[in-house]
């Protein structure tokens, strides 16, 4: 067992989680994966990170990554196989990624929640008490509009691919297609009515099967007590950044909270150990997981001083 392999902390049938396991696809890396619960409590993870429960979570060693945006640039970091971001396009996938997360997960959550009859109640309280942008009341009213949403941002999809292209950036797979292919496989095994609304999209049916070719690379079970005796016994390889033109103007060690921008809004407060245009770090320390480094993205996160 390596301290430096790559842990993902997810549940099956998490959307955002299969963003990150088509990246590792792409990658063909060999990985391990800990289930964990799909409600609160998770105590296991939480340990980790500090208080943020969304899904996924990556663990390499002591450095814990939070959001796949985060996730996408470490593991792009980590050098192996064809980079995410090809032809420099850092910024042009993030962007992507932001569009498919606001217009077609936003609804897609909505749709899941309301036309899934099966869900268990106890899936059905967690979620609407964390995705504070659903109203549980009013959601089947909403539900036409909510259709006509994620089926709008599917047509940007199929446009993007209108000159026959492979991929959303052209020839070469990018972060862009797996963060767009995400909420298409959410719509295909959890919302009603999929094939109604895949209909008259032809290129991005044949791109949707590209995607799914790429795999989730090569994972092997691991159980959470395990990741957590591999995070209390390595240290972090974190390097202490804080960028001239950062904001909020906070010295490094300084004891701080990083909080996201929208729903699930939990601080995770530790000491300041990075602060980027791109990245904020702190780190903390806790009993069963040990010193740690818990790192965000810059970009959606609110970074508090105390
Ligand atoms: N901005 C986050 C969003 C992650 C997210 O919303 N994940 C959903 C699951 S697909 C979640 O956390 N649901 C509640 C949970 O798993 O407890 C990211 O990019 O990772």
């Amino acid at each position: 067992m390596s301290s430096q392999e790559v842990i993902l902390h997810h549940f099956d049938a998490s959307p955002f989680a299969e963003k990150v396991r088509v990246a590792l696809g792409i990658k063909e890396l060999s990985w391990r994966s800990v289930e964990i619960p799909m409600v609160m409590p998770k105590p296991d993870l939480t340990a980790l990170t500090g208080g943020y429960r969304k899904t996924p979570v990556m663990q390499i060693g002591a450095d814990v990554f939070c959001d796949t945006q985060r996730i996408a640039t470490e593991l792009n970091d980590l050098g192996a196989g064809p980079s995410l971001f090809p032809g420099d396009n850092q910024g042009l996938c993030a962007v992507i990624a932001a569009w498919s997360d606001a217009s077609l997960f936003i609804p897609g959550a909505g749709l899941a929640m309301g036309t899934n009859q099966d869900l268990p109640e106890a899936i059905l309280a967690d979620r609407f008490a964390f995705f504070d942008f659903l109203d549980r009341k009013s959601l089947p009213q909403q539900l036409p509009s909510l259709f006509a949403r994620f089926r709008a941002g599917l047509q940007r999809i199929e446009d993007m691919l209108a000159d026959e292209r492979s991929f959303l950036l052209g020839d070469t797979v990018s972060w862009a297609d797996a963060s767009c292919y995400a909420p298409v496989w959410m719509c295909r095994s959890n919302i009603a009515h999929a094939d109604e609304l895949m209909k008259n999209l032809p290129l991005l049916e044949a791109w949707e099967q590209r995607m799914k070719a790429f795999g989730h690379g090569r994972p092997t079970v691991m159980k959470a007590s395990e990741a957590l005796k591999i995070s209390s016994s390595t240290h972090s390889l974190a390097r202490p950044l804080l960028d001239v033109d950062a904001w909020p103007k906070l010295e490094l060690d300084r004891v701080v909270t990083v909080t996201p921008e929208d729903y699930g809004a939990v601080p995770v407060r530790g000491r300041l150990v990075r602060l980027s245009q791109y990245d904020v770090a702190v780190a903390r320390s806790d009993e069963r997981a040990g010193e740690v480094v818990v790192h965000f993205p810059r970009a959606g996160y609110r970074v508090e001083g105390l």
